[in-house]
């Protein structure tokens, strides 16, 4: 799957939509074993949920948006087939999310490649899913530092500590991605597919057992003054930095 909507890849409601539908047709298709998840976007994983989601619009668009952003993590990280991040560039936030929801996440070398959750550089929080996510990847201590200074990682950084599971160039991505998901493919879907859930259901109970409620946090919280403060002056800085 090839995410394809420049400049930025960033997750609009439109493209997290269609990210599920596809994600759905694909989990139903029997012949379907896995998925390899990369951009076509040259040096741009994805930039995260889009901003313009999350500013200046009303209560009822937030919670279409957040329900959204939800069920893409659900089909996600629950998925019965095999994923696999092919990470070809710079994967803040909600692009580091998906990433993170895979199963194995091969990034490119690239020193101006940057991945992490950098929810609290924009003044706001990562919800608990994004945390458990974070946490059950590389740890409670890293992902506490990580999250709590919003740091965005080099490539060679987040290999470190395990944000990503190798490196390669970036001529040799598609290739390593292919042998990967081989690898995995190699075991019995059954066993594999049990194991994964063993794993993930109690992070994926928990939100939706609190689906509601965490649509509702969100509501409140992004639609605080201060708050869509925050999202615009980020916004203008990412504006300014191009001039
Ligand atoms: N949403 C909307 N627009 C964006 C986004 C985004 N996430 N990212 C970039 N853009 C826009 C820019 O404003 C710019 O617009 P314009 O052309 O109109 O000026 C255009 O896309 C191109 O961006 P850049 O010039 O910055 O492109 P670069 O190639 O130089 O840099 C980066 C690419 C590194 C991806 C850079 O754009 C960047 O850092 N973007 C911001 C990434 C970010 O911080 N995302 C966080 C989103 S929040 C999130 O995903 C989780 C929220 C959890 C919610 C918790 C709630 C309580």
């Amino acid at each position: 799957m090839k995410f394809k909507s420049p400049p930025v890849n960033s997750l609009s409601l439109d493209f997290i939509t269609e990210l599920c539908i596809s994600l759905e047709k694909l989990e139903n298709n029997r012949e379907c074993r896995g998925v390899i998840v990369t951009s076509a976007v040259p040096n741009i994983f994805s930039s995260g949920l889009d901003i313009t989601e999350m500013c200046g619009k009303s209560m009822e668009h937030y919670a279409e948006f957040w329900r959204a952003v939800q069920e893409m993590w659900l089909r996600l990280y629950g998925s019965n087939m095999v994923t696999v991040a092919a990470v070809n560039g710079s994967s803040p936030a909600g692009g580091c999310l998906i990433a993170l929801s895979c199963d194995y996440r091969i990034m490119v070398q690239n020193p101006k490649f940057i991945i992490g959750l950098n929810e609290a550089q924009l003044g706001i929080v990562a919800p608990f899913w994004f945390k458990d996510t974070f946490v059950n990847t590389v740890g409670h201590r890293v992902a506490e530092r990580s999250l709590q200074l919003g740091s965005l990682h080099s490539a060679s950084e987040a290999h470190k500590f395990g944000l990503v599971d190798e490196l390669v160039p970036e001529e040799k991505l598609q290739e390593k991605a292919v042998a990967v998901m081989a690898q995995w493919l190699a075991l019995p879907d059954h066993a594999r597919q049990l194991t994964k859930s063993m794993m993930r259901k109690a992070v994926l109970d928990r939100l939706v057992a609190h689906r509601e409620e965490d649509i509702q946090n969100f509501v409140n919280f992004i639609s605080k003054e201060s708050i869509q403060k925050s999202l615009r002056m980020y916004m203008e800085m990412l504006k300014k930095k191009k001039s």
